[in-house]
């Protein structure tokens, strides 16, 4: 099992700058490098990764996207003088070219080569890439944007040649289009293009038709193109969840990718003189490990853009704390998305439904181009209704001019609040008698005597009649030690087998009465969970296949699968599109997940939903498991392994159905379940 994060640093590829006025060339600058590395050794990051080397890439691989007469071209700059790099570089648009241009160039290639190496090759488990020249812009026989070779399209096209590579997914969260990287694949079905960026409706550089949702590839790669045209800018974090829970990870997990590549820009991030969007730097840690339980965590980030120097250098930590396997801090603001995301959202589902099918069972889309269309025939924008949307667009909006009167102000204090410190201890485990393989990397934690008056303080105004039970009372003995570790931070998160689902309930709210201000509860199976439904604190999904009727509200959620078998693919699909997009709204300081047996769920899927839900709460969560012989899984997952791919599957057409209905009652309450503007 390959473990340990990769990081590339080279100060080579600092040696090349703009040697003439160019302000459109002016924000590349080498410190983008320097700053992010010096970030990464304040944190203490540096250390904890393991160093690899640059090599500068051969012509050979340089031509797995480019053109001899390209390369050649290129070539020659490094005897030009600095006229002559001004007529070079006026060839092609928005870049410079230096005598060290080329040699930069080859090793930021190379350096991608490098890390993509040490993945495949199981040395390392993940890693980032901090390159320039960036790569996404250029093309066949195109420097463009800052770019000269295309680092990660030819990162692709060698993962393909060198070790077979079947599938490769290219998650792009750069702010702008890397046309470049969708014209080298936009035939190809063994790579998914994904990339978001700024459009407003194509008068955003570079202004390409190209980039808007509706071009999808071509021929045997249609489907696999997907563009997210942002049409408005102060996009923020709940607008990129939205594009990633709505979109990219449903996809992905169709997709079944081999190996990740990212096109890490961070000029997606708040205060980027180029995006101006409002994603804050936690945002890309959120990104990172919503990425890693696909593709047996093989995932190569590689630095694009980012020119706030301090923005870029946050959102880099940040990445690399996700990608080590860092609790995430809890993103900040409310969770919802702006109308303008919603309408790309919604029109890049629609267009993209022929080709997925976790698409094809939904709600009917249409195509409804409002903006454009309006745009078009000069109609001022804004009339969709929908109260909270709106108000999360203006925030955004005040939110980007704050941010400029005083940037790195605003940046110290946000950092400070979302900085989080990692429990020293992982995973906990109740005392449980079985031989377990990772028993060694856990802490085992002793069982309590917990006598029924206790429990009745314990949960203050609880509903006590279950607690004549023997069964729940020894299990609340072995629960409540480990949430009393998980809420002091002496553990991050912990595992314990009770033959009780109900006991879940209890442990929320004895949660609630040592400190946690709000948690999810998340049962899966059939069961009569003792629960205050009004509870603003406590936020319960349940979800089973036994048709009854159970009162719904805000906070309890029941889900009821109509049909009861074979529920992986659903149940992943759930979580995506439903339970994460209410739990990210509820904010939770714990998880709780109550797992029953006989539940027809695989235990890898549970690893896959462990793994996920440690998105939120900083990772805290306890899950509580009918069957002991899931423990084993559980625990891997709890300890941050990476997890064996899973089949393609689909949402069970009366499934969706079910989540359309729910999704249409609660999305008034929790903002990020609406993905569609009607
Ligand atoms: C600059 C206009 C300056 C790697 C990258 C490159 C972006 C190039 C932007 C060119 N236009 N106001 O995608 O970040
Ligand atoms: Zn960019």
């Amino acid at each position: 099992m390959a473990s340990g994060t990769g990081l590339i640093y080279n100060e080579q590829m600092m040696s090349y700058n703009l040697l003439w006025d160019y302000p459109v060339c002016s924000i590349e600058i080498p410190e983008r490098l320097s700053a992010s590395y010096e970030k990464l050794k304040y944190y203490g990051l540096v250390e904890r990764c393991i160093p690899l080397s640059v090599r500068e890439a051969i012509e050979e691989e340089i031509m797995l996207a480019h053109s001899l007469d390209y390369l050649e071209a290129v070539k020659s700059t490094a005897s030009m003088n600095v006229e002559e790099l001004k007529t070079f570089s006026y060839n092609y648009g928005d870049v410079y070219f230096h005598p060290n241009s080329y040699h930069c160039a080859k090793v930021s290639l190379g350096a991608t080569l490098q890390l993509v190496d040490a993945v495949m090759l199981d040395r390392v488990r993940n890693g980032m890439a901090l390159v320039r020249p960036p790569g996404h812009h250029s093309q066949k026989s195109e420097a463009c944007g800052f770019c000269v070779f295309n680092n990660v399209a030819i990162a692709a096209k060698y993962a393909k040649q060198a070790y077979g590579t079947k599938r490769i997914l290219i998650v792009d969260w750069d702010v702008h289009h890397g046309q470049g990287t969708q014209y080298a694949f936009e035939e190809d079905p063994s790579v998914l293009y994904f990339s978001w960026h700024r459009y407003e409706h194509q008068q955003f550089w570079p202004n390409l038709k190209d980039s808007d949702y509706d071009v999808v590839g071509k021929g045997s790669g249609t489907g696999f193109n997907i563009n997210i045209p942002w049409n408005k800018v102060g996009m923020g974090n709940a607008d990129y969840l939205a594009a990633f829970l709505y979109i990219l990870l449903p996809m992905a997990y169709e997709f079944n990718p081999e190996l990740i590549l990212v096109s890490a820009g961070f000029d997606s991030a708040i205060g980027d003189p180029e995006g101006e969007m409002c994603a804050t730097p936690e945002c890309f840690a959120h990104l990172t490990q919503l990425l890693m339980p696909l593709a047996n965590g093989k995932l190569c980030v590689v630095l694009e853009g980012g020119y706030n120097l301090r923005s870029l250098s946050e959102s880099v930590c940040m990445t690399v704390r996700a990608l080590l396997g860092d609790p995430v801090p809890p993103l900040v603001g409310q969770m919802a998305p702006c109308i303008s995301a919603i309408e790309t959202i919604q029109n890049v589902r629609a267009v993209h439904q022929p080709y997925w099918n976790y698409l094809k069972n939904h709600d009917s889309f249409f195509i409804e181009d409002l903006s454009t269309k309006k745009r078009n025939i000069g109609i001022e924008e804004g009339n969709s209704e929908s109260s909270a949307a709106t108000n999360a667009e203006e925030k955004n909006i005040t939110m980007v001019s704050k941010v400029n009167q005083d940037f790195d102000e605003f940046m110290d204090s946000h950092m400070k609040k979302v900085l989080v410190l990692a429990p020293r201890v992982r995973t906990a485990l109740a005392s449980c008698g079985e031989k377990l393989t990772r028993l060694d990397q856990c802490l085992q934690v002793e069982e309590k005597k917990i006598a029924m008056e206790e429990v009745g303080v314990l949960i203050s105004g609880g509903d006590c009649a279950h607690l004549k039970d023997e069964n729940l009372l020894l299990s609340l003995g072995k629960i409540f030690p480990l949430i009393d570790k998980i809420t002091k931070r002496e553990v991050r998160n912990g595992v314990v087998v009770s033959p009780m689902l109900s006991s879940g309930a209890f442990a929320a709210r004895y949660s609630t009465t040592v400190g946690a201000s709000r948690v999810l509860l998340l049962v899966l199976g059939e069961a009569d969970i003792p629960t205050d439904k009004d509870d603003e604190k406590i936020l319960v999904v349940q979800i089973y296949g036994k048709q009854d009727e159970k009162r719904q509200s805000n906070y309890y959620i029941p889900i009821c699968w109509k049909e009861n078998n074979e529920w992986d693919g659903d149940l992943l699909y759930t979580l995506l599109e439903f339970i994460l997009p209410l739990a990210y709204g509820h904010r939770p300081e714990l998880v709780i997940l109550a797992v029953g047996s006989n539940i027809g769920i695989q235990a890898f899927t549970l690893a896959h939903l462990t793994h996920l839900l440690q998105v939120l709460a900083e990772g805290r969560i306890l899950v509580i498991s009918r069957a002991s012989d899931l423990v084993e899984t559980l625990m891997s997952s709890l300890l941050g392994d990476p997890i064996s791919t899973m089949r393609p599957f689909a949402l069970k057409q009366e499934n969706a159905l079910v989540l359309v209905k729910l999704r249409r009652e609660l999305k008034q309450h929790w903002k990020l379940l609406q993905n569609s503007v009607n």
